[in-house]
This record gives C-alpha cells, structure tokens and sequence, in this order.
C-alpha cells in the first residue's frame, strides 16, 4: 500500500520538487502552501487521487486545522511531514532590520512548524512514521544580516534532535535537512521580489537545484527503517566558509 506525505510549501521550490519527486515514485501527497494556482497543476499532473491540495496560510491555526479536517479519506493517515515552507525576510543588519520582517520569519519557520508538527504527532506515532525538517547551513553558521532567519534555523534543527530524544521508542524518525545555497524563489522572497538581485546571486554559481534537494528528502524517507539521519547538511561545491571579522579601532 502506498505511503502518504504532507509537504508545506509546495507552490514552490524545494516544495514543489519534492511533490514530483513522492508522487512520481508513488506516494499520496497532501501538498500545502497559500498559492492555490500553484498547486492546481501538481494535482493535474498526477491526479487528484494522488495529489491532494490543500491552499492556507500556514500560520493561520483555523485554517490549518480546517484544511487537516478536509483531508479526504484516501490521504488520511500520513507517514511523513516534511516541514518545508519557511521564508527569510530581509538582508539588513539586526539594527536596520524591520521587526515586521522577523515576526513574520518567526512565526511562519518556527511557530507554525512546530502547530503543525504538534498537530500531527499522534497519527505519525501511531504509524511510526517520520518527520522531516528544512532547516539551513544558516542554522550554524552566522554571516551579517542572517539574524532572525538563522535563529529560525537554529531552532528548526535543535527541535528536530528534540524531538528525537522525545519520541525515542516510538520508531518515529526524525531529521533537519541543513542546505546552503539553492537557487528558488528564496531570494525574490528575501529581496521583496527583486529578480535582479536574485539573479545576480545565483549568476555563475552553479547553486544546488530543487530537485537535488527533494532527492535529499526522499532518500532520507526511504531509508530503511531502522535507520536515522539526524540531520544533513549540504552545500554546491561553489560555496564554502570564510573567517571571523574583526573591528579595529584607529
Ligand atoms: P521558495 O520561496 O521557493 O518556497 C517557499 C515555500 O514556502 C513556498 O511554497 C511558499 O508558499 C511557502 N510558504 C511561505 N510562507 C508561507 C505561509 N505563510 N503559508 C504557507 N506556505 C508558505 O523557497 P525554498 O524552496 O528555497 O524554501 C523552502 C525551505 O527551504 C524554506 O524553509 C527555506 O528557509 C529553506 N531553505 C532554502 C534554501 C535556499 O537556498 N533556497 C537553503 C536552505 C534552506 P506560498 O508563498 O504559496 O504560501
Ligand atoms: C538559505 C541559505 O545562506 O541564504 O537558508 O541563509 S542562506
């Protein structure tokens, strides 16, 4: 019988890679995220039997739970939430930075991860299922203006170990994905829709593609189930690390 997955934030990116990638191999995918055109396509491409969309703000609790109420009876019971929809907000140092920005970081890549995840604990156990979380090399490496979002990160992989040490003996897996740079609609989301900037960052970088990160996912969902990646963190090989900076006076 074939397995179900709820992926969040499936208009786009990573998210909707991964649609692609679960349901071309044959799983039931509950596809989120607030762009209902985006996701008209992915449920004509495999079908409404296979893809089921579901159109809300995921920070909106009402609206998640109506949408997990109208799940329609052949995707009940899911074994996999891949927590993916998140956003960064900005590129400006903390004291220039709008409190708009981060609220809206915090409440979408931490709050309504963690409702989500909370709502669907009980059947994921019930299943031994598994649990998913996009969180970001930002998570563990700081640059300038990555304030809120990396603290978003970092907390996105701290509640995954969490979670891991909580749900011992369950057989319910758990891993943060970490990535560095993929080229999607992250930076026009970052920059406020700024596609020359966005161009301009993934120009000549070679980035990591969207569908190299649903193939991460979906490895680690198919792993056997014994297994465990905590978490995994990738980059192209374009990117790497530079040094601490140091202010100097006189
Ligand atoms: P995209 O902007 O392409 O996709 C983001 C997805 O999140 C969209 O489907 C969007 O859907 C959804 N989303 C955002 N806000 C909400 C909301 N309030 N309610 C419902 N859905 C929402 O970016 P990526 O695919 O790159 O990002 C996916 C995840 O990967 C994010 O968590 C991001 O932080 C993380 N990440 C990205 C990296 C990169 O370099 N691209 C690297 C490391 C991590 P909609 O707007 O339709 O609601
Ligand atoms: C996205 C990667 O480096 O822009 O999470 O923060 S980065």
């Amino acid at each position: 019988m074939s397995k179900t997955v709820l992926i969040t934030g499936a208009t786009s990116g990573f998210g909707a890679a991964s649609v692609h990638r679960f349901a071309g191999a044959g799983w039931k995918v509950i596809a989120t995220g607030r762009r209902a055109a985006r996701l008209q396509p992915l449920v004509d491409a495999f079908g409404a039997d296979n893809v089921h969309a579901a159109a809300f703000d995921i920070r909106d609790d009402a609206a998640m739970d109506a949408a997990l109420a109208a799940v329609p009876a052949a995707f009940r019971g899911i074994d996999l939430l891949v927590n993916n929809a998140g956003l960064a907000q900005g590129t400006a140092a903390a004291q220039h930075a709008r409190l708009d920005d981060w609220r809206t970081m915090i409440d979408t890549n931490v709050t309504a991860l963690v409702t989500l995840t909370h709502r669907l604990l009980p059947q994921l156990i019930e299943r031994r299922g598994a649990i998913i979380n996009i969180s970001s090399t930002a998570a563990r490496y700081p640059y300038p203006g990555g304030n809120a979002y990396g603290g978003t990160k970092a907390f996105v992989s701290q509640f995954s170990l969490g979670l891991r040490a909580d749900l011992h003996g369950t057989g319910v897996r758990v891993t943060a994905i970490e990535p560095g740079m993929a080229e999607t609609e992250f930076t026009l989301v970052r920059t406020h829709g700024d596609q020359a900037a966005s161009d301009q960052l993934y120009k000549g970088a070679a980035p990591m593609t969207a569908a190299d990160i649903a193939d991460q996912i979906f490895w680690v969902a198919t792993l056997p189930p014994h297994l465990n990646i905590n978490r995994l963190e990738l980059m192209p090989v374009s990117q790497s690390f530079a040094g601490f900076q140091v202010a100097r006076q006189g």
